[in-house]
């Protein structure tokens, strides 16, 4: 029947032409729905002859089962397809690295203070701990430092509104020494000790912050001299920054706390600071006064001191011209160490 033959080619053109479910059950329709093609034809038996009838009854139903075989293919690859796209657009990439989790680093001021600490403990030191939270007298009056000294007043010096059990005077240490003072009156001698940590003083500008860091060295015995300040700071200077090629000089200078005092310079052969003198630390031989405070006695036990800040031994070091860089937070600088 060629009517027939016609219709099943259109119906499977049309099936083909459907892109999704809905479009399909659409053209199911128009061929088997109530007044579909297929249904119409099948409706129009009845009026046809019995023999008739038959052959074109068996050529419709050739023709419904040929449409169903095509629609159930049909149905199975729009299935196909959409689980296709589903596995595309929801497909993760297992082979792109993890995001991961990012690493904290050690800030610089502390690396700093790590190799110091690392530094003097080869050589026998001790590293003190103590209060950032001070009494008058271990910050100031056992360090020889007169009462009216400027460094006391409220312009220089953080004090607490708050006096301690014993009603001192309470303000947090503008130096390490009082680790040291510490340290010193609960260790019989030798004391060989450095004391690294947090520091405050009113003072905030490009080169100068309210909150630094230094470390003071002590060694206190019966016979240690100048020379060995020489000796110990060189070798600490040489081992910090990694050269040999590095001289050292001291100039005499002025402390309350130390008798003789000097400057202790440095000037590097080579790299940005090459032939500069460049002012490191603090130093002198401990003052009989400071010697008594610790509860020794000045004419038996002698020794030395030093005070060195943290920020500029960083500065030089890495080649940083801001202090304030180490107190912003700033990732994009500490990520560099
Ligand atoms: C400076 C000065 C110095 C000291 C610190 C010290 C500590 C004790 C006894 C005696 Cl417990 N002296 N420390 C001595 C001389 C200088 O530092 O301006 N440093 C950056």
């Amino acid at each position: 029947m060629q009517n027939l033959d016609d219709i099943v080619a259109r119906a499977i053109g049309e099936f083909g032409q459907a892109h999704d479910p809905a479009a399909l059950e659409n053209a199911k329709a128009r061929y088997f729905g109530k007044s579909g093609e297929l249904t119409s034809l099948l409706k129009g038996l009845g009026a046809l002859a019995v023999e008739e009838r038959k052959a074109a009854g068996a050529g419709i139903n050739a023709a419904k089962v040929r449409l169903e075989a095509a629609l159930d293919a049909r149905r199975a690859g729009l299935a196909d397809a959409r689980m296709q796209a589903r596995l595309a657009e929801e497909a993760l990439d297992v082979t792109l690295p993890g995001r991961g989790r990012s690493l904290g680093g050690i800030h610089p001021i502390t690396r700093t203070w790590q190799r110091i600490e690392e530094i003097f403990g080869s050589i026998g030191f001790e590293v003190a701990d103590g209060p950032e939270i001070e009494t008058d007298w271990y910050n100031f009056t056992a360090l020889n430092n007169p009462e009216n000294h400027p460094a006391r007043s409220m312009q220089d010096t953080f004090y607490v509104d708050h006096k301690d059990s014993s009603g001192l005077q309470l303000l947090l240490r503008t130096h390490t020494s009082p680790m040291q003072v510490r340290y010193a009156r609960m260790h019989k001698p030798p004391i060989k000790v450095i004391a690294p940590g947090r520091t405050y003083r009113v003072d905030s500008d490009a080169t100068h912050s309210p909150m630094f860091h230094q470390v003071e060295g002590l060694w206190i015995d019966e016979h240690i001299s100048f020379a060995d300040l020489k000796g110990v700071y060189t070798d600490f200077l040489r081992r910090f920054f990694e050269t040999d090629a590095l001289q050292v000089r001291f100039r005499p200078s002025y402390f309350p706390f130390t008798e003789p005092s000097a400057e202790i310079d440095m000037q590097f052969a080579d790299g940005p600071f090459e032939g500069r003198w460049l002012e490191i630390s603090g130093s002198g031989q401990v003052h009989p006064s400071v010697i008594r405070n610790f509860g020794l006695d000045p004419e038996r036990h002698i020794g030395f001191a030093f005070g060195s800040g943290l920020e500029r031994l960083t500065m030089l070091r890495y080649g940083i011209d801001d202090l304030r860089l180490f107190f912003d937070g700033d990732l994009r600088f500490l990520k560099q160490f």
